[in-house]
């Protein structure tokens, strides 16, 4: 079993990552904490206890983070995620309160708890969060396994020719992570623009036939139109889920070893993951970028996930809570 923190911003994707996370037999969810990004901090707090709902999760602590980038203003992503964050279906009320706990402090009392070199990070939105926890008890660089994220790109960008969404809303705070020393593996555009949720994939999710995998349904349908209107793709790429899918199983990725750095300052560049191909990284270089996805094997994960999910009893009363709500 696999340690991981989930620090996200729920987000389609990030709700998948989330389902796979938990539906996993190969991953133990230690914590889930959320940051401003896709959606408002309390927008997508509210998003992850939803998911949460959906898919049964308990006992696991959930917590509120960084309500805005280290140094920039909030950037939202409403053109891809829809004024909730997580549009498309419905979302029900949350089964459970949030840690009273900041989500940095969470982050760092977690990773202070297990044995050194057992917990991986695995941050789906933007760094802040992790940054923060970086700054606020540095220890935690030496004692976290590594850290699998999403974000970035070698050759491609989608907020900006050259940036990426998470990395460029807070490029301070990426740089922090990206530099800290401690094992970063990239799962950026290049690998996560091969996580294509096409009709058959959709077909495959539609016959698991439970309530959690409709839901996951609805939220590729409507991801679906919003990345065919503003980006053009025929099937949305899938992204966050990938990272958690890196550390079920390393294989389902192929990881290239180089240096990464992020631009702060650029005229043009900004939040870009700058990476060196001009030779052999340095045998101790932290950095790897995953290049390519083994796409059958990936949303095979995924599928799996939501049949051992299945029909989680919380959802019986959230379906009920909804009929209420729609009777009042
Ligand atoms: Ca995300």
């Amino acid at each position: 079993m696999e340690k991981i923190i989930l620090d996200c911003d729920p987000g389609h994707d990030d709700a998948i990552a989330l389902m796979l996370a938990h539906g996993s037999p190969h991953i133990d969810l230690l914590a889930v904490t959320t940051v401003a990004g896709n959606q408002t901090l309390e927008k997508v707090t509210r998003n992850a206890l939803a998911v949460a709902r959906v898919a049964g999760i308990t006992g696991v602590p959930f917590a509120a983070g960084a309500d805005r980038p280290l140094v920039r203003p909030v950037e939202v992503a409403p053109s891809i995620h829809g004024e909730s964050g997580l549009d498309g279906p419905q979302l029900p009320e949350p089964a459970f309160e949030l840690d009273e706990r900041h989500a940095v402090q969470l982050i760092i009392d977690t990773v202070m708890a297990h044995e050194p070199g057992t917990v991986t990070l695995v941050p789906t939105g933007a760094l802040t969060n992790i940054a923060l926890a970086v700054r606020q008890e540095p220890r935690i660089v030496e004692r976290v396994k590594q850290v699998v994220l999403m974000g970035g790109g070698v050759h491609v960008g989608n907020w900006s020719p050259v940036a990426e969404f998470n990395i460029v809303i807070d490029p301070e705070a990426a740089d922090i992570v990206f530099s800290a020393g401690w094992r970063v593996v990239m799962c950026g555009l290049d690998v996560t623009h091969q996580a294509l949720a096409t009709p058959a994939v959709a077909e495959r999710i539609e016959r698991v036939g439970t309530a959690p995998a409709r839901f996951v349904g609805e939220l590729l349908e409507f991801f679906g139109r919003t990345y065919a209107d503003v980006q053009g793709f025929d099937s949305p790429p899938v992204h966050d889920p990938v990272a958690v899918a890196y550390v079920i199983d390393p294989s389902v990725v192929r990881a290239v070893q180089m240096p990464i750095v992020i631009e702060t300052q650029g005229r043009l560049t900004t939040g870009m993951t700058v990476a060196d191909l001009r030779s052999a990284p340095a045998a101790d270089c932290p950095t790897w970028a995953a290049m390519e996805l083994d796409p059958e094997r990936f949303w095979g994960m995924v599928v799996d996930a939501l049949e051992r999910i299945g029909e989680p009893a919380a959802l019986e009363s959230a379906i009920a809570d909804l009929a209420a709500g729609d009777l009042a």
